[in-house]
């Protein structure tokens, strides 16, 4: 930070409305944001943290569509469920609001209006993609197509999420609409346009010269904006649903919503605090930060940017934009739309109580300078292996020993020996370095600090041993137990960013410390005298039973997705009916089925063909069915294949079954008992 500010803006970017918020959002935007927001009030800086919901824009109308309900069902839907939420897992929003709220309606409208009466917007008419059949344009979402960049087959009318690149539908190479699946023509439609490359001077020089300390990726993805040339970008759309346009001759224009989604940060500033909105937005002393995910960068650092130029008044940009990179489920995409996610809500119901833990292993893995993956076996394991292992131990075994020796009081210290001395400058380091980490948005390395705390605390502990010396110099104990409590009260302070519940519980048991930045890691954190609390486990073991339930849910819903998204395979090339003749295939009834030894695939069959002979078969498809299940069942199988020796087991034919998408072999059957023998024609 090059400058000292009076006080910090916080936002996070709007989550759209159309389905709950998932793991991933949490990583890359909430859980920072509330992170550094917790911060900056520790240290008794003033701070505001802004959230709210997304509720316009083709996402919402055409999940609304998709339901059958009104696109308002849907907001009122996601946004009751979203915030409650974000509240339960402890995201300290100071004010969370939505877009469809009167004053953002009054307020993204006066922008509007007032970029408008200045001539900031071109007003053009141009052919755009409509759907004869729904009778209606089609902008953003409501058309798909190739990318004409990476060539991802299903890239959206305003951006391909494959390549990130922001797109105009008419980019869009064999669009398609998702209302009717219908090939749109071109019609003529009147739109506002913002001249971006009127602000690109200035947008240069405020990042490229003014924030090189930004982020590699934010930077980085700015300069190849700003290299490639800005264009004109319209801000209007033909939709109902939205911001009415606030001029005359507008009927059926909105705003587009990434025209209002941004100036909501303002109206909820504004919601929250009427008289004094404006020190928070126009004051050079406020610092502004704009936590958001990488899909949204370009918006956040030249679109709005641009707007707020020219709507002026001094409107201050942001200081810096952190964004990050994405988030892996079990080393998959994250997906709503194929429901591959850990959404929040059921988090939270399936472990009450845990939301620390959740918070801790997300910002363990946050990712901050790549894509990361999320495992539940991970999780899992930072939990028992860190927090229940490292932490909760240390902190359990502190106050035990309180209890033990002095009836819960925190004696006062002695003189320090080296052992003390050495564990104080280590705090202070690790408090300078957390601090930095901190400041600079590096979140994983500053949980890494604030966990030091505890694990210089058990070594501390270890080294000190005072069950031994409390045999020989009780005095020396008092000290030993001082130093552990202050180590217990700073790790109270430390972690209170990234887990406020257990920092709360921790500081109730520390006599209901005070937490305070400013004297973390010092030897007065916690004062001589203290009466300590009951001990209790700050964290507890997550057993197999637990996990196992959420990988099982995954690989269920990982089957489903296999299946809807199943194409059969190419068509083999023709064949003459006299071929298909020569394949003499039958009905028989299975009369034994063993399972063949050292063969993990194989089934041996005695299949009663009509013969008294009866003949057997083998068959690959032991991991499909159990031999019991088969028996006294019909198949079909080709009576007339070569005979072959597998696992020295004479094969007389081949039973048939389908292979489905799950990867699952079905045995093929007739559709109602049939004689043994019978010829499949
Ligand atoms: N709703 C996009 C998103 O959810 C958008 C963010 C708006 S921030 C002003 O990724
Ligand atoms: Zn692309």
């Amino acid at each position: 930070m090059s400058k000292d500010y009076k006080r910090t803006l916080i936002t996070t970017a709007l989550p759209y409305t159309n389905g709950p918020v998932h793991i991933g959002h949490l990583a890359g935007v909430y859980v920072p944001a509330d992170i550094y927001a917790r911060y900056l009030r520790l240290c008794g800086r003033p701070v505001t943290l802004i959230g709210g919901s997304d509720e316009h824009g083709v996402p919402i109308t055409l999940k609304a569509r998709k339901e059958g309900v009104t696109p308002q069902d849907i907001v009122d839907r996601y946004h009751a469920l979203i915030k409650k939420s974000f509240e339960d897992l402890g995201i300290s929003f100071d004010i969370y609001s939505r877009t469809t709220s009167a004053i953002h309606h009054d307020t993204a409208s006066e922008f509007f209006r007032r970029l408008y009466d200045k001539g900031e917007f071109i007003e053009k008419t141009s052919e755009q993609l409509y759907d004869p059949e729904a009778g209606q344009f089609l902008a953003d979402r409501y058309v798909t197509g190739e990318c004409p960049h990476c060539h991802h087959p299903a890239a959206y009318g305003d951006q391909c999420e494959a390549c990130g690149t922001s797109l105009a539908a008419t980019d869009l190479i064999n669009p398609k609409s998702t209302i009717t699946g219908a090939v749109p023509e071109l019609r003529q439609t009147r739109h506002w346009y913002l001249p971006l490359d009127k602000w690109e001077p200035a947008l240069r020089e405020w990042i490229l010269e003014g924030h090189k300390e930004w982020k590699t990726n934010v930077y980085g993805q700015c300069k190849s904006w700003l290299d490639l040339g800005l264009q004109p970008r319209a801000v209007s759309r033909d939709l109902s649903w939205g911001v009415p346009v606030p001029v005359e001759g507008a009927e059926g224009k909105v705003l587009y919503v990434w025209f209002d989604a941004p100036i909501g940060y303002i109206s909820n500033t504004k919601e929250l605090y009427p008289d004094s909105w404006e020190t928070w937005w126009k004051d050079p002393e406020t610092r502004i930060i704009n936590f958001i995910g990488k899909d949204n960068i370009v918006f956040h650092c030249i679109v709005f940017p641009a707007m707020l130029m020219a709507y002026g008044d001094n409107f201050q940009l942001p200081d810096n934009v952190p964004a990050n990179e994405f988030l892996n489920l079990e080393g998959d995409k994250i997906s709503t739309s194929r429901n591959w996610a850990v959404w929040l809500h059921e988090y939270l119901a399936d472990f009450p109580g845990k939301q620390d833990v959740l918070r801790y292993v997300l910002t363990a893995n946050a990712p901050e300078t790549k894509d990361n993956d999320f495992t539940w076996r991970d999780f899992q394991a930072r939990n028992n292996n860190e927090l229940v292992a490292i932490l909760g131990n240390f902190v359990n075994r502190v106050v035990v020993l309180t209890h033990k020796y002095y009836d819960g009081v925190v004696p006062a210290a002695g003189e320090y020996e080296a052992i003390d001395r050495e564990a104080f400058a280590e705090m202070a380091q690790l408090r300078t370095s957390l601090t930095d980490n901190l400041e600079t948005f590096h979140f994983r390395e500053a949980l890494k600090d604030a966990m030091s705390f505890a694990r210089l605390g058990n070594k501390y502990l270890q080294d000190a041993e005072p069950w031994k010396v409390i045999k020989t110099d009780p005095e020396r104990v008092k000290t030993i137990i001082n130093v552990c409590a202050q180590i217990c009260a700073s790790i109270a302070v430390a972690m209170e960013p990234f887990m406020p519940f257990m920092s709360k519980k921790l500081a109730a048991i520390l006599g209901n410390l005070t937490l305070d930045w400013n004297i973390l890691g010092s030897d007065s954190v916690i004062a001589a005298g203290t009466v300590l609390g009951q001990p209790e486990l700050l964290f507890e073991k997550i057993d197999d039973a637990a996990i196992q339930a959420q990988t099982d849910r995954l690989e269920a819903i990982k089957k489903q997705n296999a299946l809807a998204a199943f194409k059969p395979e190419e068509v083999a090339p023709e064949v003459k009916i006299d071929d298909f003749a020569k394949l003499d295939i039958r009905v028989g009834t299975v009369l034994e089925c063993t399972a063949v030894p050292k063969a993990k695939k194989l089934l041996q069959f005695v299949i009663d063909d009509g013969t008294p002979a009866h003949r057997t078969i083998v068959s690959g498809i032991a991991e499909h069915y159990s031999p019991e299940e088969l028996v006294g069942r019909q198949v079909l199988f080709i009576a007339n294949l070569a005979p072959a020796k597998i696992r020295g087991v004479l094969s007389q034919g081949m039973i048939l079954s389908a292979l489905n998408a799950d990867g699952r072999l079905i045995v093929a059957a007739p559709s109602a008992p049939c004689s043994p023998g019978a010829q499949v024609k």
